[in-house]
C-alpha cells in the first residue's frame, strides 16, 4: 500500500495570468521549469560557489532527532563552519541540515544571482531563505508558521517533496500546538497498520532537478527528501486573505509562545501529552 499521491503538474514556462488563474487562486501546486533560466544562479550555484561566498561563517545545523523539551522551538543540534559542512555533504550522506539560512543577511552579494519572479504575487523581499541537506536527509512533514505562499527552488542535485493541502490535516497525525505531524512516521514508506488515517489523505508528489521550482500554496504540508545532497531557496509571499493571515498571527503570537511556556513548565510530560493527542485523532 502507498500514499495516495498524484504528480504535481509541470510546465516549462507560465504567464502571470495563467499562474494566478490556474494555480494561485485555486491554491494548487505546480512545478515551473524555466523560472531560473535568466538567473546567474542557474549556472553558478553549486556547493563550491556558495562555500566560497559564505566561507568560515558558523552555521546552525538541524537533524531528525525527535523534539526535545529542553530545547526551544527550532533550536539547532549543532554548529559548524559552513566550509566544513559543505566538505561533509560532499564526502558522505548525513542527516545534518541547514534550515532557514537568511541569504540577504548573511551574504548580501548572493542577492545579485537571482530575481524575484514576475508571476503576479508579491514576494517578501527581505526573506529569501536557503536550505541545505545531505544525501537522503529529510525534513519532517510540516507546514510553515506564517502561512505564506512559497516558491521553492532547487539547486545542485535532486529532491523529492510530498505535499498535502490543509484540508488533509485531519489524516496526518498533527501534533497539537505544533506545525509538524508525528515524527515517527516515515512518509517515504509509511506503516499503514500503525497510521491508518494516512490511507485517506490525498496529496501530491514532486521531483525537482537543478534550477526547477515548485509553487507550494499557503498552509500546505511539505515533506522534503534530498535524493542527493543539494540546496534550495524559498521565496515567500504573504497569505492571500484575512483568514490565512489570522492563522499566521495565531501561530506566531500565541501558539509558539504557549508551546515554549508549556515545555518550560511541564517538560517531557507536555511533549508526551501532545504526541498522544496526535495518535488519538480518529477519522
Ligand atoms: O527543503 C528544505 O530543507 C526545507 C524547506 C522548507 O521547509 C520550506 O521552504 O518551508
Amino acid at each position: 500500500m502507498k500514499l495516495n499521491l498524484q504528480d504535481v503538474e509541470r510546465v516549462s514556462s507560465i504567464s502571470k495570468e495563467e499562474f494566478i488563474a490556474k494555480y494561485y487562486k485555486p491554491q494548487k501546486p505546480v512545478i515551473i521549469e524555466n523560472l531560473t533560466d535568466s538567473w546567474n544562479a542557474k549556472n553558478k550555484w553549486s556547493f563550491e560557489y556558495i562555500a566560497e561566498k559564505v566561507g568560515d561563517k558558523i552555521v546552525p545545523l538541524y537533524d531528525n532527532s525527535p523534539v526535545d523539551y529542553s530545547k526551544k522551538f527550532n533550536e539547532p543540534v549543532a554548529k559548524m563552519s559552513f566550509k566544513d559542512y559543505i566538505k561533509l555533504l560532499k564526502k558522505e550522506p548525513t542527516d545534518l541540515r541547514i534550515f532557514l539560512f537568511n541569504i540577504l543577511k548573511e551574504v548580501p552579494e548572493l542577492r545579485d544571482d537571482f530575481e524575484f519572479p514576475e508571476i503576479g504575487i508579491n514576494f517578501i523581499k527581505q526573506m529569501p531563505m536557503l536550505f541545505f541537506g545531505g544525501q537522503e536527509s529529510r525534513v519532517f512533514m510540516h507546514y510553515d508558521i506564517d502561512y505564506s505562499n512559497l516558491m521553492h527552488f532547487h539547486f545542485h542535485g535532486e529532491k523529492e517533496c510530498i505535499l498535502f493541502p490543509p484540508s488533509e490535516t485531519k489524516y496526518l497525525y498533527k501534533i497539537p500546538y505544533s506545525l509538524i505531524s508525528r515524527e515517527d512516521i516515515d512518509f517515504n514508506n509509511p506503516n499503514f497498520e500503525k497510521w491508518p488515517n494516512l490511507a485517506k489523505a490525498k496529496g501530491f508528489k514532486v521531483h525537482l532537478n537543478h534550477g526547477e521550482a515548485v509553487y507550494i500554496p499557503e498552509g500546505y504540508w511539505h515533506h522534503m527528501f534530498y535524493k542527493t545532497a543539494g540546496f534550495s531557496m524559498t521565496l515567500r509571499a504573504y497569505p492571500r486573505n484575512i483568514k490565512s493571515l489570522s492563522i499566521a498571527l495565531y501561530n506566531i503570537i500565541y501558539m509558539r509562545n504557549f508551546d515554549n511556556l508549556m515545555r518550560k513548565i511541564q517538560g517531557q510530560k507536555w511533549l508526551e501529552y501532545k504526541n498522544n493527542k496526535a495518535i488519538k485523532t480518529i477519522v
